[in-house]
């Protein structure tokens, strides 16, 4: 039922994205509107870790107004593409492999002009999705704007990368406060020759992509109650989902993001991974950090996986994670 699950996942979310073939390029599509949302850091209304020791002065508040990008089916901007439930707050995972075409349909159906900027691939001035000079610099609410972003060799993995590595794109009209708000996502990019088929650009040497963001929210002005220590949107164990069978290799997308208060140190229970070549099993990140890891997953339990800097485990910045025996 599990494997039934996470396939039809991977089926829907290939549906969101269209594939098509312009010359020798495949053209990746997506469409990605930005919304205002509420979002609660704790659905389940408790501390999952710990549940006697509750959820503190960040349980008095769980949800807030924020923004996110969500992602559609089509043009239509009607039928939203389902999301792993371990993606959290982040926007769609838009994944490409070395030599295709990005382009991103972008509707901002928010109260403020938006906008959406990538790390790591190329474009020019008018696909930059900062800046005033551009053209998708600051798209006004209910407009739509298409960007073009070339995925080529320099954002795809270097000689030391695994199969495929990570980029962040985000709102950059006001970017603090829009990163704050909840507009940041992903991008997988896989090697040339690596990926499963030509409408599957995910690696075929392994099973799963996770993605994890660490990022202290700053929901009440730096009040304590108001900074959430969040992986994905989620404190105190909310983030749920993650999950391999023994003997799969599963990649993690590891992304940092805020101020001076993050730096994060990812430590996963359990299981090591390789880190460029090294073997570790904590990952440090600081704002805009991204680190592609790979692990091998070995060891069947239930393990912890959670930022290993104490302030920020007593804040909430831990989850659970899940090997399955074989
Ligand atoms: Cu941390």
């Amino acid at each position: 039922m599990k494997l039934f699950q996470s396939k039809w996942f991977s089926a829907v979310l290939l549906l969101g994205c269209f594939y098509s073939v312009e010359g020798s390029a495949a053209v990746r599509e997506y469409w990605v509107a930005a919304e205002k949302v509420q979002w609660d850091y704790a659905p389940s209304g408790v501390n999952l870790m710990k549940e006697k020791a509750g959820l503190g002065p960040w349980g008095e508040t769980r949800v807030y107004s924020k923004y996110r990008y969500i992602q559609y089916q089509d043009a239509s901007f009607t039928s939203v593409v389902p999301q792993p439930e371990w993606m959290g707050i982040l926007g769609p995972q838009l994944k490409a492999e070395v030599g295709d075409v990005l382009k991103v349909h972008f509707l901002n159906k928010a109260d403020k002009p938006l906008s959406m900027h990538p790390h790591g691939v190329k474009y020019d001035e008018d696909n930059d999705g900062a800046d005033l000079r551009g053209k998708g610099g600051v798209i006004k609410p209910g407009e739509t704007y298409t960007y073009t972003w070339e995925v080529d060799e320099g954002a795809g993995p270097g000689p030391k990368d695994g199969s495929s590595i990570v980029w962040l794109y985000h709102s950059h009209v006001n970017a603090v406060q829009e990163i704050y708000d909840g507009l940041i996502g992903t991008i997988v990019v896989t090697q040339k020759g690596m990926a499963k088929s030509a409408q599957d650009p995910s690696p075929k040497d392994v099973d799963h992509e996770f993605t994890t963001m660490f990022m202290v929210f700053n929901e009440e002005d730096g009040e304590e109650g108001g900074l959430m220590h969040t992986m994905n949107g989620y404190v105190f164990g909310n983030l749920q989902g993650y999950e391999a069978d023994e003997g799969d290799t599963v990649r993690w997308h590891l992304v940092g993001m805020g101020s001076e208060v993050d730096l994060h140190t990812a430590h996963w229970h359990g299981e090591t991974v390789l880190n460029a070549g090294r073997r570790t099993d904590v990952v440090n990140l600081l704002p805009a950090t991204m680190t592609t890891v790979t692990m091998l997953a070995d060891n069947p339990g239930e393990w912890l996986y959670h930022c290993h800097v104490a302030d920020h485990v007593v804040a909430g910045m831990s989850t659970r994670w899940k090997v399955n025996p074989k």
